[in-house]
């Protein structure tokens, strides 16, 4: 099934290694790696029958390789976000210079201060999203997110988050209502109507997979979640995500998919 027909992806700035961490994946990242495993993700979104826009890097900001947190882009709007972390806030405007590109000036939603929200606190499950209430993402942030979602027919239920970073650190939905599920989530009730996927402790991380138009990306390294996702009926394609792990990152945060 074809859903996204775009990503955007922004290659990773020598200044990554000053990036945000909570420092739960210890070490620093290896540039030159960095670059490599992101090489290799671009080339399997290339394979999942979208086109790819790469934006080059940009040092003034440590952690802009994670586009997904400045935007929320869905079929019928562009949500550019205010990212809760001081550090990635000037992040929206280059984004949103890009998204005009793809979206008609009256499509393109802003939340404003006071309100904060990031994009990977906000998880499509067709034309419900739910949203983490998190350290990045504020009650404001999601009172104004749910207003725009509105007046395009979606809707929106807000999710309380007590651990990790964003709701997408910890639970994805790969369509069909299949979804993986891991620590604080698994006993949420909102997800237990969901075909869940329990991820076992130990690969936690793995949690963050994404959905591209059928297939579906899982970070190498995690056996017992690739197989999951096989077994699920899914074509995967294992990417080397190590080096922006260590800054909370994932296959999420690294592209904005619409
Ligand atoms: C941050 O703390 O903002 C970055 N180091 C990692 C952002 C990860 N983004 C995401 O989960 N959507």
């Amino acid at each position: 099934m074809k859903r996204f027909n775009h990503v955007i992806v922004r290659r990773p700035c020598k200044a990554m290694i000053q990036g945000i961490t909570s420092g739960l994946y210890p070490g620093k990242p290896d540039y030159k790696l960095a670059l490599d495993q992101h090489g290799a993700y671009i080339e399997a979104l290339k394979k999942c029958d979208v086109d790819v826009t790469i934006l080059p890097p940009d040092e003034d900001y440590p952690d802009s390789c994670f586009v997904e947190d400045p935007a929320v882009l869905t079929e019928k709007c562009a949500i550019i976000t205010n990212p809760g972390a001081a550090s990635r806030n000037g992040e929206t405007s280059s984004i949103e210079e890009t998204i005009r590109k793809f979206y008609p000036e009256e499509r393109i939603e802003h939340i404003c201060h006071p309100g904060t929200l990031e994009g990977g606190d906000v998880m499509m499950c067709g034309d419900h999203f739910y949203v983490g209430r998190s350290q990045r993402t504020n009650e404001e942030g999601i009172r104004q997110f749910a207003d725009i979602l509105g007046k395009y027919g979606y809707y929106c239920s807000e999710v309380k988050l007590e651990e990790v970073l964003h709701l997408k650190t910890g639970v994805n939905y790969l369509e069909n209502n299949n979804l993986l599920v891991s620590g604080e989530f698994i006993h949420k009730p909102e997800f237990q109507k969901y075909n869940r996927y329990v991820i076992p402790e130990e690969e936690a991380y793995a949690a963050n997979c994404i959905w591209v138009n059928g297939r579906v990306i899982v970070p190498a390294g995690y056996p017992a979640v690739l197989k999951a996702v096989q077994t699920m009926g899914y074509e995967t394609i294992e990417v080397d995500t190590s080096e922006f792990r260590k800054l909370d990152g994932g296959l999420s945060c690294l592209s904005l998919r619409f």
